[in-house]
């Protein structure tokens, strides 16, 4: 089935302006933010207080806020707990032994049997002397204690090593998050790499059939593209993969998977589609990036693409592999018809 408009149809769509600009805007704001300081500062660290003496807790937040410590207390360890749970949770605890609800002890286990990604660090208050209380608050999770009643230096010493467990733990979450990236995203467009597309797209199948839903694919190429290059040099040519990128990311919706499949080629993965629905999609993509105006210095050009699409109907299974070649035929023919078009290829597993 062949669908799209005539080749290469008059442009006329100017209505967007500084499109490359606002891209490499983009682009160095998403920079600037990737460079914050990972390491988080002690005025900006926050620690919960447990404790259902109000006396001990005034003195712990009186003292807390003037080391710059922002500070939240509470009474008991029920609500300690439902404080730890959240996301913007405190990263350190000094939860009092004995309380309402669940003890300082029970809180520790709580923590580190169902607790969040992000290290909480705590510090157990006791008034009792006995080892194996001790022990067992450390073996509960606790991180340190401090016998009550304690002074405010020993405390002071007890937060450095929480904190500096803080900052190395965010610094941990922060190099694994950049190397997640980097693994699986394409550096010069921020789409899923080859690799990353590729596994997505073998979970998505195997939902498909799990879940009995269709699924459909398409592969993106983008039209005479040598020529973009040769005419305007490998950076111009760059900027128009990201642009293209942009405007593929912005046409799909948030549960497709949007891949740079190889050098100008993308491919798009639309779960829970059907035939239809996908060509359509192909018809609104193809449309919206032959419209796209694209500025690349005092020039304004456009680029068109071909569409190769397939879809894999419900119960049925198929290998990543088979479909990307039904998807790829189809795109052969849409290159041979004349490009600027979208061609639908029939699964047949
Ligand atoms: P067709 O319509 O048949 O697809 O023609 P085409 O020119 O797009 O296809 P061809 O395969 O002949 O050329 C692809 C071009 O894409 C050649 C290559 O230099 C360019 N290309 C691939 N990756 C990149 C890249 O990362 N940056 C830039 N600037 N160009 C790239
Ligand atoms: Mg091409
Ligand atoms: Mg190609």
């Amino acid at each position: 089935m062949l669908t799209g408009g005539a080749p290469f149809p008059a442009y006329t769509n100017r209505s967007r302006t500084g499109t490359d600009k606002g891209n490499v805007q983009t682009l160095v704001m998403e920079t600037m933010a990737k460079e914050q300081p990972v390491v988080s500062t002690k005025a900006a660290l926050s620690v919960l207080i447990a404790d259902d003496s109000p006396v001990s807790r005034r003195l712990l937040e009186a003292v807390l806020r003037k080391w710059g410590y922002t500070v939240t207390s509470v009474a008991s360890g029920t609500e300690a707990w439902e404080i730890l749970q959240r996301d913007d949770a405190p990263k350190i605890a000094i939860l009092d032994w004995m309380m309402p609800g669940y003890s300082g002890p029970e809180v520790c286990s709580l923590v580190r049997r169902h607790g969040k990604r992000d290290y909480t660090y705590i510090i157990l208050l006791t008034s009792r002397h006995e080892k194996e209380d001790l022990i067992a608050g450390m073996e509960a999770g606790a991180d340190d204690y401090l016998v009550k009643p304690f002074d405010n230096n020993e405390l002071k010493v007890r937060l450095g090593p929480g904190q500096r467990i803080i900052e190395l733990q965010t610094e941990l979450l922060h190099t694994q998050e950049a190397l997640r990236e980097q693994a699986t995203k394409d550096s010069l467009t921020g789409l899923w790499n080859r690799h990353a597309i590729f596994e997505i797209l073998s979970k998505e199948l195997a939902r498909s059939y799990r879940e009995s839903v269709p699924l459909s694919i398409m592969i993106c190429d983008l039209d005479r593209f040598k020529a973009v290059n040769d005419n305007l040099g490998h950076i111009a040519g760059d900027a128009v993969l990201r642009i293209v990128s942009d405007c593929m990311r912005s046409v799909v919706r948030p549960y497709d998977a949007v891949g740079r499949y190889g050098g100008e080629e993308f491919l798009l993965i639309l779960p829970g589609c059907e035939e239809d629905a996908a060509l359509s999609t192909a018809e609104r993509l193809r449309e919206r990036i032959a419209n796209y105006p694209i500025s690349i210095g005092e020039k304004e050009i456009h680029v068109t693409a071909s569409f190769g699409v397939t879809s894999l109907p419900r119960g049925r299974q198929a290998t990543p592999e088979t479909l990307i070649r039904r998807a790829d035929t189809a795109l052969y023919q849409a290159k041979q018809a004349g490009r600027n078009c979208s061609v639908y290829a029939d699964f047949r597993g």
